[in-house]
Formats: structure tokens, C-alpha cells, sequence
């Protein structure tokens, strides 16, 4: 390991000799990627946190008992699920407001490789994995690590926080949300504020490994200190490959930005979507992956609420089913095995929520540039024989 800008890393994802000050340039021998530097990852067995078990089945007292249990910080990351049967079909690509033929308030549509109908707003008859509602000040529970130029970049603010319920149907009983802002001059890894841990071997937002069927909801308010006119790379939610891992820099495999006032959707730097944004007011989607390192195996379809009327069925709302690669593959590397990934493996991925851009874009003090967070779930396929 090496110690590079105050964090611990591994290997050539940090910084080579040489580096002494409290930045960390591609020169030093990080990667060098479009984003900048790789996020830094913090693996001191202290900060490994404990691994709750999932719940067996998701009736609807279980899940709102689990629920009041990840909010508590003991609900965090899941264990590799077991895939038993690949579902045969494509209907993927038939999803559609005008097709969903399940009700979900009594079936999850969620099967183990597909969706069946539309993803709807809410799933409570589905496996409730992670919530994070914002009522806990401190984010390290659910989050793990605060990656930003100061803990005062960071703010949880207890009023005008996403109205919506939660995705399992329940209110989240608090006006709470988390704001995450960069200013200009901010280097931790870049021009960066987020959520999350890189840690592939106790990250508590490593949710996504190969073979998993997930859909992560989550809620964004682009304030009016958001430069969302930008022509400039501008990331504000990433399911990223995880460190240790020679493979782990670079592009993220999946990521949201916000600019040139859309959303976009980005699958390892290439553009799948976009669809329009806007500032100040909070904006709930649906990211619906099937994680696979295979690009024949792997999609994703994301649902946005644009117009905050409590669907995702109007014009611009649902993009199309993209079949690509949706985990990043180990690469040979000098780490080798030692990180515990073989070349060719598929790297489990971690969500990061906030900013993280281009750091030419100004966000001059006191009110710099923000996102705001909120009401983050993540949901399985239901037991076969639960629910
Ligand atoms: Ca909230
Ligand atoms: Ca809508």
C-alpha cells in the first residue's frame, strides 16, 4: 500500500514515489482517466464494517422493520446473491408504461434476470436490501466515507428534503437530505464531494456484484448553485468498479451526469441516454441493472420521474433497455491476485453519490457548487418461495 494525499491505497491506484503534498496528479503515477484520479480507497481493517444478514423473506412488516433497520446504519451491504435459474426470454425489451401487467403492490416484478412490466414507483413486495432516508446525520453508516476537500463540504439539512415515500411504500417521516458541495480549489482526487466507499472487500455501498438483478432508487435536487448549463463533464451518481482491483481506474462503468441541462447516462464513457434536467427541484429515479461483466448478459433501463407527478410514464421518462456491460472486468495488472481479483473476473461495483467534475467548471465560495441526495433504496428479486 501506498499513502497518497492522507488516504491509503493500494498499489499503482495511488500515487507513485515522489508524491509528498496533499494533491495527487496523474504524474505521480495514479491513473490518469477524463475524471481526473481514481477515487482513493481506504482498506485499514478498522473501516471495515460488519456485514448484516439479508432478510429471508420481505413480507410487509419485514420490510419496514428492515427498513428501521438500515436507517439505524445496520442494514449496509448484501452478500453475492445466488442466481438459481436464468429466466428464459427477452421481454426486457417490452417493458412499457402500457404493458405492465403486474400489480406491484402485490408482486415484485422483479425476476432474476428480467423485469416483468414496468418498473414502478414503488416495490414493496420486493427484497429490500439498503434504504437511506437522510434522518442519520452522520452518513458513515450507510455510506462509509465522506471523499471530499473538507467535512464542511458536506451538510445534512433537515428541511425541503425529497417529499416522496420511499420505494417500499413507506414515508420516510423526516424532510431530510444530505447536500454534498465542491468550491473551487477542492482536490480530494479531483474537483470532487460524494458518498461512498471504494472498498470491493467491505464497502458498505458494494451492492453490485455479477449475476445480481437490482434496482436502486434514488432521489437528486440539482440546486441553483449547480452549474447545469456546463458543456463540461459533470458526474453526479456512479456505480463504480471497486479498488482493490488493477482493473478499478478509468472510466466508471456506469454513471449519471448532469449538463448541458440533461441527464445523461453514461455506460464506461460511452453515452447511452440523456433526457432533460432541472434545477431545484428534486427529481426520483429507478437505475434497473442486471449486473454482468458480459455485455450479452448484462442491461440496464433507467426510469426518471421528470415531471415529479408520481410516475415514470410520461414522455422522457423511461429510457430504452441497453444491453451492454454493466461490471468492469479485472485486467492484468501488478497487483495480480493479490487483490484478491484474477484477470477476467467481473469487479463488484460500488454506488458514490454527489459531484465530481470537471474542475475548470467555477464554483467560486461561499456557495460553490452542490447536489443534494435523498432517499436512496435498493432492491432484489423477492424470495422465489416469499413475498
Ligand atoms: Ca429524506
Ligand atoms: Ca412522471
Amino acid at each position: 500500500m501506498l499513502v497518497c494525499g492522507g488516504a491509503v491505497v493500494f498499489g499503482v491506484a495511488g500515487c507513485g514515489g515522489g508524491s509528498s503534498g496533499d494533491s495527487c496528479t496523474a504524474a505521480d503515477g495514479c491513473f490518469e482517466s477524463r475524471q481526473g484520479i481514481d477515487e482513493p480507497v481506504d482498506l485499514t481493517v478498522e473501516s471495515l464494517p460488519q456485514r448484516p444478514v439479508r432478510p429471508e423473506s420481505a413480507t410487509a412488516q419485514e420490510i419496514e422493520r428492515h427498513e428501521r433497520a438500515c436507517e439505524a446504519g445496520s442494514c449496509l451491504a448484501l452478500p453475492p446473491l445466488t442466481v438459481a435459474t436464468s429466466i428464459a426470454g427477452t421481454a426486457t425489451e417490452e417493458r412499457g408504461a402500457s404493458k405492465n401487467a403486474v400489480d406491484s403492490r402485490r408482486a415484485c416484478p422483479l425476476a432474476p434476470t428480467e423485469t416483468i412490466g414496468a418498473i414502478p414507483m414503488e416495490m414493496p413486495s420486493c427484497l429490500l436490501v439498503a434504504s437511506d432516508t437522510s434522518s442519520n446525520p452522520n452518513e458513515g453508516p450507510f455510506w462509509g466515507e465522506l471523499q471530499c476537500a473538507a467535512a464542511s463540504r458536506y451538510e445534512q439539512v433537515t428541511e425541503g428534503g425529497d417529499p416522496s415515500a420511499t420505494a417500499a411504500g413507506t414515508p420516510q417521516d423526516n424532510a431530510d437530505f444530505r447536500r454534498l458541495t465542491v468550491l473551487n480549489g477542492d482536490n480530494f482526487y479531483g474537483a470532487r464531494c460524494e458518498l461512498g466507499e471504494n472498498n470491493n472487500q467491505g464497502g458498505p455501498t458494494v451492492f453490485y456484484h455479477q449475476g445480481e438483478h437490482l434496482v436502486t432508487y434514488f432521489s437528486e435536487k440539482l440546486p441553483a448553485n449547480f452549474p447545469l448549463d456546463t458543456k463540461n463533464w459533470q458526474t453526479v451518481m456512479q456505480m463504480k468498479q471497486a479498488q482493490p482491483s488493477d482493473g478499478g481506474g478509468g472510466a466508471p462503468i456506469l454513471e449519471m451526469e448532469a449538463r448541458e441541462g440533461r441527464w445523461i447516462v453514461d455506460d464506461n464513457w460511452h453515452e447511452l441516454w440523456s433526457t432533460p434536467a432541472r434545477t431545484e427541484t428534486w427529481t426520483r429515479f429507478a437505475w434497473d441493472v442486471y449486473y454482468s461483466q458480459d455485455p450479452n448478459q448484462g442491461w440496464l433501463q433507467v426510469s426518471v420521474d421528470l415531471d415529479g407527478d408520481g410516475d415514470f410514464n410520461d414522455p422522457g421518462e423511461r429510457s430504452p433497455v441497453f444491453h451492454v456491460a454493466t461490471l468492469k472486468t479485472e485486467i492484468e495488472g501488478p497487483n495480480g491476485a493479490s487483490d484478491g481479483l484474477v484477470a477476467g473476473q467481473p469487479i463488484p461495483s460500488h454506488l458514490r453519490m454527489g459531484i465530481y467534475h470537471d474542475p475548470t467548471i467555477s464554483c467560486p465560495a461561499p456557495t460553490g457548487c452542490s447536489v443534494d441526495v435523498d432517499n436512496v433504496q435498493v432492491f432484489a428479486p423477492a424470495p422465489l418461495d416469499g413475498g
